[in-house]
């Protein structure tokens, strides 16, 4: 029996899977393992180029009748190549045909960057579109007619800066659900936050952990922050693991955090997160850790004469 749009949960579950980096043969057994302990939200997009088997996962937790549709929360986002009326329609089908599907539970604009359709990712600057030629309320009324024709029950946006959010809440007839961006205790973009909470908007979190990647600052290394010593010490106090206090950290601003393992130990290790309640100093206390450091920057889609510039894509 196909599952119908308003079977969706109205809310988001604060605490997702991200798929992203996920290799196709393991992303089918994390999601199963996942739903085994209790995930429902589940964080996709095409480029991750794992959703067909993400489907199929989900296609055999429904048939087993292990979890109803009504109460699982999918994301899926739109690539950069299929911006524009003509092409948000077809990719959104691919999707909901790749992950076995009737409707998202909310679809994102993965990026305010556009490539040419034919084009996965640009090696050469004549292969981007500039937001002049193609601006993203076409692409964004596109994604309205979506929510109308049931294929997904909300819209949102990811990597989206202030001033881009302003001129789509500007202009949206629907308004969006909300903002996906890089956010951990290296990156706590306050700005955002509170723009976001003064618009009554939600952010999730991608990349909560950081990142294995060290930070160089100025010539230094710092720690990834799984290895940071404020957060090894927290981790000691809560009887915690490091991901743990990371993972409560975000929860805890009330962003919406969106974290990847395909290990079980460590997919429950997260999911236990929830139960995690770090005291008031403790939040201060990470708070005092922000870098303002970026581990996915764009760059990749400013090389010497494309139309987006780092200093276009973030408002720091
Ligand atoms: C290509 C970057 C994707 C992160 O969601």
């Amino acid at each position: 029996m196909k599952e119908r749009p308003r079977d969706s949960p109205q809310k988001i579950p604060v605490l997702g899977l991200g798929t992203w980096k996920m290799a196709r043969n393991e992303v089918g057994p994390a999601i199963s393992a996942a739903i085994d302990i209790g995930y429902r939200h589940f964080d996709c997009a095409s480029i991750y180029n794992n959703d067909t088997e993400i489907g199929v996962a989900l296609s055999a937790a429904l048939g087993s009748r292990k979890v109803r549709r009504e109460d699982l929360w999918v994301t899926s986002k739109l690539w950069n190549n299929a911006h524009g009326p003509k092409y948000v329609r077809p990719a959104l089908e691919r999707i909901l045909k790749n992950l076995k599907l009737s409707h998202l539970d909310l679809f994102l604009i993965h990026w305010p960057v556009s490539f040419k359709a034919d084009i996965t990712f640009p090696k050469r600057a004549d292969q981007f579109i500039a937001l002049e030629d193609l601006p993203i309320i076409e692409t964004w009324s596109a994604m309205e007619k979506m929510v109308k024709k049931g294929l997904c029950r909300n819209i949102g946006v990811s990597n989206f800066n202030i001033s881009r959010l302003t001129e789509l809440l500007d202009l949206a007839t629907i308004r969006p659900y909300l903002n996906q961006i890089e956010l951990h205790p290296y990156l706590q973009q306050p700005q955002m936050i509170e723009y976001c909470r003064q618009h009554g908007l939600q952010l999730s979190a991608y990349s909560p952990l950081g990142s294995g990647k060290q930070p160089e600052i100025d010539g230094f290394e710092t720690p990834s922050l799984v290895h940071h010593p404020v957060i090894c010490k927290l981790a000691l106090k809560y009887q915690a693991t490091a991901a743990q206090v990371l993972i409560a950290w975000g929860l805890q601003r009330k962003t919406i955090v969106i974290a990847k393992s395909v290990h079980t130990k460590h997919l429950e290790g997260n999911f236990k997160s929830l139960q995690l309640d770090l005291d008031e100093a403790d939040m201060l206390t990470i708070n005092q850790l922000d870098l303002g450091y970026r581990f996915l920057d764009g760059a990749f889609f400013t090389p010497a004469g494309s139309p987006y510039k780092l200093s276009d894509l973030w408002d720091d």
